[in-house]
């Protein structure tokens, strides 16, 4: 087996052992957050905590331990008017796609309210986040609703610091399974395109290689953590993987194709629903979520992408890449679709520990950690995302 698919099986198995022996005090990790008092100032935290106190007394409610009259609390969450709808890449105009690569750009230029102790852009706090004690919401149960509020968070603030008014997108990679980087996504237009990975090598850091982006709109684009380094991409893991290793290449892109999709949905229990998008205990799949990030090499990739460095494996580099957001509101429409079906709504359950997906100790009241970007919150707040404050639904 080559070494690099060696490397992407076993983070494919990060749960069952990769990280078993990993402490959560990764030796470059900042301190939680250099905020003191200053708070997000585009996010209501009294309301916002108001909602997740009547979000965890409705759970209390709906397993008999509170009363209905005490349940009244729910009255003080306050409404959402109308709607956000989520839309694919594809079905936005090019105005709006133009506007939302935009936003995202702009991201680069506003202050990031104190977040990350790292860089003061709020482009990179949402990787400062994510890097954060990663390992407390992947692979486990609240990797879900914890992406669903991150995603969120992102929707927001693209609207409320950079002006953008259009749907939130998200890319339906299952529509491109037979080619994923032939997808019109990966446009190299100087406005709308995320573009493709660049023509040149680069080495960002000590060991992580790839080409830097020089196409599309993002062309040249940097980013600073875990330490400054243009935004690196590397399609050629795809396309350069044998037939043989690992199955073959449809077989790869299977793991994030329509029959994959298919038994995502099907899956009964909440944390059966994890497993199976996350490619938990199911060494020849990725999963839904998986598969898009191993299919690259470079930022998106995560972790995986620092392996041979000193950040590895304690950075999560990711959301460096544009296209995280758009793969990851993906993952929540999964999600959101998997609970429109009856009785799925508030399931949930599972293991809270990353190397031990057996545990099954996940509650709706466990707390979400957002290293200071606007309050931390319990799973039952991020549960539905026609509550305030998600208020956005999708087209899917
Ligand atoms: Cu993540």
């Amino acid at each position: 087996m080559a070494p690099i698919f060696s490397t992407l099986l076993s983070l494919s198995l990060v749960s069952s052992f990769a990280l078993a022996a990993v402490s959560p005090a990764a030796p470059n990790a900042a301190p939680l957050a250099r905020r003191d008092d200053e708070k997000i100032p585009f996010l209501d935290y009294t309301a916002i905590e108001e909602a997740a106190e009547a979000a965890v007394s409705e759970d209390l409610r709906r397993r008999g331990l509170l009363s209905d009259d005490d349940a009244a609390l729910k009255k003080r969450t306050p409404g959402c008017g109308t709607l956000r709808v989520r839309k694919e890449w594809r079905t936005l105009t090019k105005a709006q796609k133009k506007s939302y690569i935009a936003a995202t750009k702009c991201l680069q230029t506003k202050s990031d309210f104190g977040i990350s102790p790292i860089s003061n852009k709020m482009y990179d706090a949402f990787t400062y986040i994510h890097e954060n004690n990663w390992f407390a919401f992947h692979a486990t149960a609240s990797f879900p609703p914890w992406h669903r509020w991150f995603v969120w968070l992102r929707e927001v603030t693209l609207q409320e610091v950079c002006g953008y008014s259009g749907p939130f997108p998200y890319w339906n990679y299952t529509m491109d399974w037979q080619d994923p980087f032939a997808s019109p996504i990966f446009s190299t237009d100087s406005e709308v395109g995320f573009g493709t990975h660049g023509t040149v090598p680069y080495q960002a850091m000590t060991g992580a290689t790839g080409f830097k982006v020089d196409n599309g709109a993002f062309a040249n684009l940097k980013v600073n953590l875990p330490e400054p380094h243009y935004l690196t991409r590397n399609f050629t893991l795809w396309k350069d993987t044998p037939t043989s290793v690992g199955g073959s290449k449809p077989a790869f892109g299977q793991w994030m194709g329509p029959e994959q999709l298919k038994k995502t949905l099907a899956a009964n229990s909440f944390w059966d629903f994890e497993k199976v998008l996350d490619g938990i205990g199911a060494p020849q799949s990725l999963g839904i979520h998986n598969a898009p990030h191993f299919n690259n090499n470079g930022d998106w990739y995560g972790p995986g992408w620092l392996a041979n460095t000193p950040y590895f494996p304690f950075a999560s580099t990711a959301p460096n890449d544009p296209m995280f957001f758009v793969h990851h509101a993906y993952v929540d429409a999964v999600f959101w679709k998997w609970q429109q079906q009856s009785g799925k709504q508030w399931l949930y359950g599972g293991s809270t520990n990353i190397s031990d997906p057996t545990q099954n100790d996940a509650k709706l009241t466990d707390t979400l950690p957002f290293s200071g970007f606007g309050p931390d919150v319990p799973v039952a707040l991020a549960m539905k995302t026609e509550n305030f404050p998600l208020c956005y639904t999708y087209n899917f």
